[in-house]
């Protein structure tokens, strides 16, 4: 049996949407047995709806070099998650299930950067035109969505149920139930001004303010999330607003305008405001931000030498897909020669932080990434 038949069958499941709130449950719960009868499933149709989508893509991408590689990852991913199709669950094959759970997350860590080297070799070979741009822009904002997705499934079984342990005790596996928000920005930006001193860059100041309207006895603003993610959005937006002041003060101003961070946490939404004076952009070239096509091109700095600051390119539209994860959003919005704010948007709730998963429909496939009905939809409680 080919490994395209499988993908054919799995492919006609939808993927199950989970909350926030049915994984701390199933963390509480739940059982090494029940995760795995459902995850060997689960895993094989989340791949197999994008396995689906690559057939759409210009197939001179498919075939570069990295391209080939990250589908070979994918391919023996696939074949080993099969491998346990009918195995029943002994002692024995939890923990060999387990395991290859956690050959699978560190097998696929460098895709992101292996998908942008694709990209920049498909470039170099044909220069695409505007519609394979929005199809590669398509396709690589939904395949990441899915790596989420699946990457957080994978990372709560082991953390679960394997001999790893969450960073926190009291966390739920990855899912921390009162996340402090503000303690998460601090982190971020300390590590952002870590690197900013190592590459001999000055670094402006934070300025916080936070309020909770669900809880008028304190500001302090706690919610259910999974801490990375936060802290991956965050400090990709940080790194952007303390980059633009500096570029805009110049390396050796006497002092920096700071970076503004405002919490609130409203009744439907948690939002996180960042704001510069970095000189701001334009509005034409907001959405190039969260293009992987600019983000690939080697951009002018006034950094001498290389350093991490610049980032590896994919940081703002990946970080814009953790926020889409549980059903929030990323916005920028610019005023031209003052400065920069970005939005951040969660839901204030983990009933309503559900899973946004991509879905192969080929009727519905289009240039797009409109939500529709190639995403799973989220049902009101
Ligand atoms: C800028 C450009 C940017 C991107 C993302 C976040 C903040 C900022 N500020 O000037």
């Amino acid at each position: 049996f080919k490994l395209a038949n499988h993908i054919e069958y799995y492919s006609k499941f939808q993927p199950t949407s989970f909350t926030l709130k049915s994984l701390i449950d199933f963390a509480r719960d739940g059982d090494i047995k029940q995760s795995y009868k459902f995850l060997r499933v689960e895993l094989l149709i989340r791949w197999s709806h994008m396995r689906k989508e690559i057939d759409y893509l210009p197939s001179k991408l498919v075939q570069m070099p990295s391209f080939q590689l990250v589908n070979s990852l994918y391919e023996q991913s696939y074949s080993e998650v099969l491998e346990f199709k009918d195995a029943e669950p002994d002692v024995s094959t939890l923990r060999n299930f387990t395991e290859t759970l956690t050959n699978i997350r560190r097998r696929h860590a460098e895709v992101v950067p292996t998908l942008a080297q694709a990209y920049m070799e498909f470039e170099k070979i044909s220069s695409s035109d505007m519609i394979e741009k929005s199809r590669i822009q398509y396709f690589y904002d939904r395949f990441f969505m899915n790596r989420i997705g699946v990457r957080t499934l994978i990372y709560q079984h082991t953390l679960l149920f394997g001999d790893e342990f969450p960073q926190n005790s009291q966390q739920a596996g990855i899912i921390d139930p009162m996340v402090d928000v503000a303690a998460v920005v601090h982190d971020a930006y300390a590590t952002a001004k870590f690197l900013f001193v190592q590459a001999s860059y000055p670094v402006p100041g934070i300025e916080f303010c936070s309020y909770n309207v669900q809880d008028h006895s304190t500001n302090r603003v706690t919610m259910v999330y999974i801490p990375s993610h936060l802290y991956h959005i965050v400090f990709e937006l940080l790194k952007n607003s303390l980059r633009a002041t500096v570029e805009r003060y110049g390396l050796n101003a006497k002092s920096y305008p700071p970076v503004k961070v405002l919490i609130v946490k409203g009744h439907e939404d948690l939002t996180i405001q960042i704001t510069d004076s970095g000189g701001g952009i334009p509005r034409s070239k907001l959405s190039h931000l969260f293009h992987y096509m600019y983000s690939t091109a080697p951009k002018p700095s006034i950094e001498s030498g290389k350093s991490c600051i610049a980032g590896l390119g994919y940081g703002l539209p990946i970080a814009r897909l953790y926020a889409k994860y549980f059903q929030g959003n990323l916005t920028l919005s610019s005023v031209e020669d003052l400065g920069t704010s970005a939005y951040v948007s969660l839901k204030a709730t983990a009933e309503n932080a559900s899973e946004l998963l991509p879905i192969f429909n080929k009727s519905r496939y289009s240039y797009t990434t409109e939500k529709g009905s190639d995403w799973t939809v989220q049902y009101k409680s």
